[in-house]
């Protein structure tokens, strides 16, 4: 089964914490030190790292569901072994995230536990159904655009192994973005129902993908902290900004149009002002009732299940080389 990572840090001991630890801990954050497993860390910081890195590890795994729908219908040899390829990158992601959020001390089985009683969270956007090709396009555009956007900071998060597993995840989104993107492409420049088919997949996608960057500013439970801990580095309205600066002229080089009556550049600030977000839907679908939360979590249990013999044969085999090393 699951192995505990090797070098977990030691259980906090909240006890233990004393001011002069935590004052060098934030020292050494302000300086921009990264910390390390074995570290003194704070319990709170240890808890919300364990926290977001596994939602975020959950997110990628669950992730795999939307676009692997598509794997047997893609319209080409080339689309489909881009596609395969990049379900299997964000299995992987799921995989370093998983080994990232141990080294805090807390066993996979527990993370994988959390998730499967529908306990944990994971991102939002993947309770949308995918219902055509195009939404392909849109995933790989808007949602890798987006994870693209709050990820790259991370890369300078105060935590070492979440930091460096962010380096090559962002990497990878690098080229899933520009796979989706090109997909938009050809279908905006395509026949006219193409062209309404990529139209309808930015419809839908749009909202569901601002959702993606959390609740706004001031609802924010974890930010304050996460901001002072270096986990974080900009707010979830400053990055969903960000996405939606850069999104815009995306979407009229392909000719589509944003659905956002209200969407105007404002000169003053610079930015594009987008419309109210119904923050409504994102709680209904973080609370468990998006249109496809059940499935998603019903087909993660059955895979789970069926893949019990491969974790009990990897088991039995690394049981084996180590009696083998110590013979
Ligand atoms: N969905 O106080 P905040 C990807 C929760 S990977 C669900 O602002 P925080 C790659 C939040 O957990 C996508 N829940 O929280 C890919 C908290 O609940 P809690 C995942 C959400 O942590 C592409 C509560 O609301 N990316 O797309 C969401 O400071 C294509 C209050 O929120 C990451 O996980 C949401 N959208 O900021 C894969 C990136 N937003 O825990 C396959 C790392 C918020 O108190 C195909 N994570 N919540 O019960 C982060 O950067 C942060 O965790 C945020 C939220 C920004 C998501």
């Amino acid at each position: 089964m699951y192995t505990k990572s090797l070098n977990a840090a030691p259980e906090a001991r909240p006890d233990l914490e004393d001011a002069e630890q935590t004052a060098r801990f934030l020292e050494r954050v302000d300086a921009e030190e990264r910390i390390e497993p074995n570290d003194f860390m704070p319990a709170a910081y240890r808890r919300t790292l364990a926290r977001q890195i596994s939602q975020h590890a959950h997110s990628e795994i669950i992730g795999m569901q939307p676009e692997g729908n598509w794997i047997t219908r893609a319209p080409s040899l080339r689309r489909k072994a881009a596609l395969l390829a990049k379900v299997q990158d964000e299995c992987g992601h799921g995989l370093y995230l998983y080994a990232a959020a141990e080294t805090l001390g807390i066993a996979r089985e527990e993370f994988v536990e959390q998730l499967l009683s529908g306990r944990a969270k994971y991102s939002s956007i993947f309770n949308y159904p995918t219902m055509t090709w195009a939404d392909i396009g849109a995933i790989g555009w808007l949602v890798d655009g987006a994870a693209i956007m709050n990820q790259i900071p991370l890369c300078r998060c105060s935590y070492g192994p979440y930091a460096r597993a962010m380096i090559r995840v962002c990497k990878e989104e690098s080229f899933h973005q520009r796979q989706g993107y090109e997909i938009m492409m050809t279908l905006a420049r395509g026949s006219a129902e193409q062209k309404a088919m990529a139209q309808d997949a930015l419809n839908r996608w749009w909202w569901p993908s601002l959702m993606m960057f959390g609740p706004p500013d001031g609802q924010s439970t974890h930010s304050d902290m996460s901001t002072r801990w270096k986990i974080k580095r900009f707010s979830n309205d400053d990055l969903r900004r960000k996405f939606v600066d850069a999104t815009v002229p995306q979407a009229t080089y392909l000719g589509l149009t944003l659905p956002d009556p209200d969407l105007r550049f404002d000169p003053e600030t610079g930015h594009w002002a987008h419309g109210a977000i119904d923050w409504e839907e994102f709680r209904n679908v973080i609370a468990g009732n998006g249109p496809c939360n059940a499935d998603r979590l019903a087909r993660r249990r059955e895979t789970h299940e069926s893949g019990a013999w491969v974790r009990e044969a990897a088991a039995a085999h690394a049981a084996r080389q180590k009696a083998r090393r110590a013979a």
